[in-house]
């Protein structure tokens, strides 16, 4: 078996904007059954808030190299745990990786503690803000790139709503959200990030035991994706909790479904919007996305309305029309008609009154991408008001 290939994408010592990887498809791990995929976990961490802060953080610096190089400064060699080395030596032949290729790669890893630091939830988290959020992600830049990325695609998104059945907006507003349109994609070496939150994910976090092994997870998947493809592990980079590309795909994600949507017979999330289009509407229809069905109503509350009830069950739409608007959650026009269940979405806005919406199971699907309604919200109404500004319906 051959990890290294002839490749020229040897993106080692290139600047960031040079970086291209491409993965090449493997129709094996595509074919994954559907019950399966309903069990993964989001294809990033839940702490994406604090990602896209870290990635602002880091991008901001003028060179990415020079970035790159300030974390690895910043830390020391994953091989100091000898718990590192035993691993290596029980996960080689499982992994089916070249013992050797394994070692040399683990060599050149970083336990990095700024990233045991941005893993942590914050030591005093502030009240859920949905004005402050929203603010953050539907705003002017945001919209425009939008527009831009829309217009230049347009024949890719089309062709990804016929073939997956999700529709452009929503991929539009994913890619925003996520990256600003690639333009913030992350800057930590994937080995170095990923590699200490397999080995050392802080036990002070609440969870500490479960995210260790779901990153011990996707820190091998990270390293069988660059064996497999024979590009080099340590020229990747992404996010701090290992998300990567314009869609921000953890490697368990890019394994079970990223798609070659431009037909050049390889994956490539960072270089190829296509890809990334092709991709973002594939993990939506792994994840059950209703074709033509909205993501959310208008809700109207009063004094009557059992809230507690209607809240339990938080975002999993659980509640059918009748009993929705029996419990004092008011429905009207189009929504009265709505054959699904649906899920009150309360969106609290600091000390201020909550905001509240009627989710349908589209709603909750695009919550599967990252587990938070608010991140939900803000990519609806991203895609809603990129759509205007293109003049499509979304
Ligand atoms: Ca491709």
């Amino acid at each position: 078996m051959q990890f290294e290939t002839t490749t020229s994408h040897k993106t080692r010592g290139q600047a960031f904007g040079t970086l291209l990887l491409a993965w090449i498809s493997t129709a094996v791990l595509l074919g994954a059954a559907p019950a399966a995929l309903a069990q993964k976990k989001p294809h990033h961490s839940p702490q994406a808030k604090r990602l896209a802060k870290a990635n602002k953080a880091t991008k901001a610096r003028p060179v990415a190299k020079a970035a790159g190089a300030d974390h690895r400064q910043a830390g020391t060699a994953l091989t100091d745990d000898i718990h590192v080395l035993a691993w290596a030596q029980e996960a080689a032949p499982r992994l089916e990786l070249d013992p050797a290729w394994l070692q040399k790669t683990l060599a050149q890893a970083q336990r990095l503690p700024v990233v045991e630091k941005l893993v942590l939830p914050p030591p005093s988290p502030s009240a859920k803000d949905w004005a402050a959020y929203r603010a953050r992600f539907i705003e002017p830049t945001r919209i425009q790139a939008g527009v831009r990325f829309w217009k230049k695609h347009q024949t890719t998104l089309e062709r990804a709503d016929k073939e997956f059945g999700v529709p452009a907006s929503i991929v539009v507003g994913i890619i925003g959200v996520e990256t600003l349109y690639g333009q913030n994609t992350g800057n930590f070496r994937l080995l170095d990030a990923l590699g200490t939150l397999a080995f050392h994910f802080p036990p002070a976090h609440p969870r500490a035991v479960e995210r260790q092994a779901f990153f011990r997870s996707e820190f091998e998947q990270f390293l069988q994706l660059s064996a497999r493809s024979g590009n080099d592990p340590l020229s990747v980079r992404g996010s701090y909790a290992g998300a990567m590309g314009l869609p921000q795909f953890m490697p368990s994600s890019w394994s079970k479904f990223a798609v070659d949507f431009d037909g050049d017979g390889r994956i490539d999330l960072f270089g190829s919007p296509a890809d990334a289009i092709g991709s973002v509407a594939n993990y939506f229809k792994a994840f059950q996305w209703r074709t033509g069905m909205p993501t959310h109503y208008p809700v109207s509350l009063s004094a009557q309305t059992d809230l507690d009830s209607l809240l339990a069950p938080d975002i999993l739409p659980t509640f059918s029309v009748a009993s929705f608007t029996a419990k004092g959650a008011n429905l009207e026009g189009t929504a009265l008609a709505h054959t699904g269940p649906l899920a009150l979405i309360e969106l609290r806005n600091g000390t201020n009154a909550p905001s509240y919406v009627a989710g349908t199971e589209n709603f909750y699907a695009i919550t599967r991408y990252n587990w938070s309604s608010y991140y939900a919200m803000a990519v609806i109404e991203l895609a809603e008001a990129v759509a205007r500004e293109v003049n499509i319906k979304p």
